[in-house]
């Protein structure tokens, strides 16, 4: 009888990273439990850990590269040889690069997940592609971080998917700003709820709706959608006036205190209550309760990243607050990290010095999509924050991948052909066609005879992938080896080894890129053959093998408070700034201010007449990540078959609406159908969609690609790059307007 064998691996199901351990036999997952001396994840698992074999065995996992025939859409594919779909991609790449130039590729990604961004860069560093790569960051926390990095040096308000255990256990305040806990960032949430159990732990939600985590808070502020910077600098006017703020803090360690104090002049709390829809007593007593107790932690959400024109002005107006309460670099509070790991032989090898963004000539940054407009997510903005942070710590500034121009403006210059054509794309961990905004012209894109080469590596035959000229079958966490850094953004590296060998003809990720390097002219920058032989060299300095480093499990950096007191702050001035030097510098307002939604009541008054209810597509929901486990037969979907639209018990009732029942919810962009949640956990006036629906049961070819327009938000949302984040190119795909009536 063959034995069973215990493999450390680490499921990349969601950026939670968790360690687990794989008991195989023959070959063949058999069980899954949590790895309890894992360092960050300590045994937690999630819901979805009891499906992953089922998962792993799903008849529709792709197994072979696929070639289209036929036309994109069409649902014709022939059965390839890696060899010839790698020949041929070569081949098509090296002339539109010939003929249009380096610029000429793109390539979408999606949210962190296998983190292995630095293969994509090393090879479009190489290529001389000027980082023409396009991923929901813009909306999804790298906002946040590139914010942080301009005015801190580095990230302020966490999101949160990742946390220390014992920054929870050494708070004493959680602010829950726009994050359905509960659903979203399932380990941390487990590790609050014992926090909680153990000493009082003050929590503030701020959410429109009642979420579970609402449910037990000290205080729900419950504001109406997108208005979130109006009450961060409106906290920020309590804070102040009432001299509540740390003043050996903002004396010593920042820069431009007083232009903020006549800025946030203007917020005060009669104001911010008309425009929040808030009472006065609400945000006093919050911002009473959050500088009062230390220390404090904003765990930013999602929300308001995605409000559009005033996203990033959100993250900038609570790291302000982070400041002027002190809550900076402690644990509990925002604990910067540290610069990776490194013990008395040497330090981890980053994502950063993997990528070789030195290679990439300079005149091909100034063609990245989008840097000339939005700056701060694109080289002016990333080089005007990597120069302070590698003179202050001596070590490359954190990946390129933290820059992500603006996907609004990647669709409309493949149909454009302006500035200048995108001829080709890549599309890998990313279902476009799901995650990017206004599906309809993401979809024009694709079908463009202007983009001549489209490329998907996947899992699953998604709606995306369907529209490919090629499809390549990818390994996923139980067949791949695993290293994380999270961008670089963490202070820690994670590892795992693979349980079993790719079934069928799959591929590591890393195989792809490697593969495609060397195929156009790179050999020598590819000395790994193996991923593991990678990861073996980026612990080496430490004096560790690749062994030692996967049974561990992560390497950690040392746990330091107060670092500023040391070095200062790795920006321009050395000081945290509250009036922001690079902001003013690539032309921006260095101050955060509020801005009503491109959309809104207020705003476009007339708009609101025909489309009366305010609109929020998101809201995650368990065992479901994204449009991933939508597939019958495994479990996952059967608990949750069928999306979900909230509404409020009396809207509906004027409406005629039941609850359970397919309705309509429609924009000025489209309209689709999901069943309503009739419930009073939603204010009135106000719907909330659940976002990446598609049907894998319906048909796989056109017009239907799965069922990708029945019940996809982004049908609905908002993408005109006028209506989008000035600093970022962020989207709108919350508080925007709607109507909702029966099918
Ligand atoms: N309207 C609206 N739109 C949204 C959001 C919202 O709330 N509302 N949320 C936004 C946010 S925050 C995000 S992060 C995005 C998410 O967008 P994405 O990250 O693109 O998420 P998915 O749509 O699940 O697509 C990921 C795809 O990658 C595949 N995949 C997973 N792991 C790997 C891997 O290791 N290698 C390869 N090659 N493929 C892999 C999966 O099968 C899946 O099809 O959506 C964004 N879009
Ligand atoms: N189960 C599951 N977990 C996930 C994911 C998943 O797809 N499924 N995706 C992962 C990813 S990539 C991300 S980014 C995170 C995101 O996770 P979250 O940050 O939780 O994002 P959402 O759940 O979309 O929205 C959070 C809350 O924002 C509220 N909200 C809506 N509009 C506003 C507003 O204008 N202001 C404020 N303050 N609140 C508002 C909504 O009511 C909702 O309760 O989840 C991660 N975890
Ligand atoms: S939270 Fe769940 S899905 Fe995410 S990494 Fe951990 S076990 Fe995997
Ligand atoms: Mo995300």
């Amino acid at each position: 009888m063959s034995k069973v064998e215990i493999k450390k691996v680490i499921c990349t199901f969601c950026a939670g990273n968790c360690g687990v351990l794989v008991h195989v036999k023959d070959g063949r997952p058999i069980k899954i439990e949590g790895n309890k001396e894992h360092p960050i994840s300590r045994g937690f698992i999630c819901q979805r850990i009891p499906y992953a074999i089922k998962w792993l065995y799903h008849p529709d996992q792709l197994m072979y590269p696929l070639k289209r025939v036929g036309e994109r859409g069409e649902g014709k594919w022939q059965r390839i040889t890696w060899e010839q779909a790698l020949d041929e991609i070569a081949e098509k790449l090296g002339t539109l690069k010939e003929k249009y130039g380096p610029e000429t590729l793109a390539v979408t990604e999606g949210t962190v997940r296998g983190a292995l961004f630095w293969m994509r860069s090393r090879f479009c560093n190489l290529f001389g592609n000027p980082h023409n790569a396009f991923h929901p960051g813009v909306t999804c926390a790298l906002n946040r971080y590139s914010i942080g990095q301009a005015i801190a040096g580095w990230r302020v308000c966490d999101k949160a998917m990742t946390p220390k255990k014992t920054s929870i256990e050494k708070t004493n305040c959680i602010v829950i700003w726009g994050n359905d806990t509960t659903n979203a960032i399932q380990r941390a949430s487990a590790w609050i709820m014992e926090r909680r159990r153990e000493r009082p732990l003050r929590i503030i939600v701020v959410d429109p709706r009642v979420t579970k985590i609402a449910e037990i808070a000290d205080i729900h502020l419950r504001l109406r959608p997108g208005t979130d910077c109006a009450l961060a600098l409106g906290w920020a006017n309590v804070i102040i006036n009432e001299e509540r703020y740390d003043k050996d803090f903002i004396n010593n360690w920042t820069m431009g205190f007083d232009k903020l104090v006549e800025r946030v002049k203007e917020y005060t709390p009669e104001k911010v209550a008309e425009i929040t829809g808030l009472t006065v007593a609400e945000i006093t007593e919050s911002a009473r309760m959050y500088a009062a107790t230390k220390p404090a932690w904003i765990i930013g959400g999602l929300a308001p990243d995605q409000i559009g024109l005033n996203g990033t002005r959100v993250e900038q107006a609570c790291a302000i607050c982070q400041a002027l309460t002190g809550n900076i670099d402690v644990v509990g509070g925002s604990i910067m990290p540290n610069i990776g790991p490194r013990n008395e032989k040497g330090a981890f090898i980053r994502d950063s010095v993997l990528e070789l963004r030195d290679l990439l000539p300079k005149e091909q940054r100034v063609k990245q999509i989008g840097s000339d407009r939005f700056k701060l997510m694109t080289w002016p903005g990333y080089e005007l924050t990597a120069t302070p942070y590698e003179k202050f710590y001596g070590v490359p500034a954190p990946a390129i991948h933290r820059m992500g121009p603006p996907a609004p403006l990647l669709w409309r210059t493949i149909l454009s052909r302006q500035p200048y054509p995108i001829t080709a794309m890549i599309s890998w961990e990313s279902n476009p066609m799901l995650w990017a905004a206004n599906t309809k012209i993401v979809y024009e894109a694709m079908k463009s005879p202007n983009l001549e080469l489209y490329v998907v590596n996947e899992y699953w035959m998604t709606p995306t992938a369907l529209l490919a000229d090629y499809v390549l079958p990818i390994a996923s966490w139980m067949e791949r080896s695993y290293i994380d850094t999270i961008e670089d953004f963490a202070d820690f590296a994670i590892g795992g080894e693979k349980a079993i060998e790719p079934l069928g003809e799959r591929k590591e990720d890393y195989y792809f890129w490697r593969e495609l390097g060397i195929r156009m002219g790179q050999k020598e920058y590819w000395p790994w053959e193996t991923f593991e032989e990678h990861i073996a060299y980026r612990v080496k300095p430490m004096g560790m093998t690749y062994e030692e480093f996967v049974q561990a499990g992560a390497l950690m950096s040392p746990l330091e408070e107060k670092k500023y007191q040391k070095y200062g702050f790795a920006t321009p001035s050395g000081k945290f700034e509250l009036y922001s030097s690079i902001l003013e510098k690539l032309g921006y307002d260095p101050l955060p201010f509020y801005e009503e939604p491109a959309e809104s009541p207020v705003r476009t008054p007339e708009v609101a007449k025909e489309y009366p209810f305010i609109l929020n597509t998101g809201g995650r929901f368990m065992p479901q990540h994204h449009s991933e486990f939508r597939h019958r037969g495994m479990g996952m979907r059967e608990k949750h078959p069928d999306p979900l639209v909230d509404i409020n018990i009396k809207d509906a009732r004027e409406l005629g609406i039941r609850d359970g029942e397919w309705i309509y919810i429609e924009t000025r962009r489209g309209r689709i159908q999901q069943r309503a949640r009739v419930s009073d956990r939603i204010p009135r006036g106000v719907v909330n969609t659940e976002a990446s629906w598609w049907f894998p049961e319906m048909p796989g070819k056109e017009p239907s690609l799965h069922g990708v327009w029945k019940s996809n938000a982004n049908v609905l949302t908002l993408d005109d790059p006028d209506c989008c984040d000035p600093l970022t190119g962020g989207w709108q795909s919350r508080a925007l307007l709607c109507k909702v009536y029966k099918l």
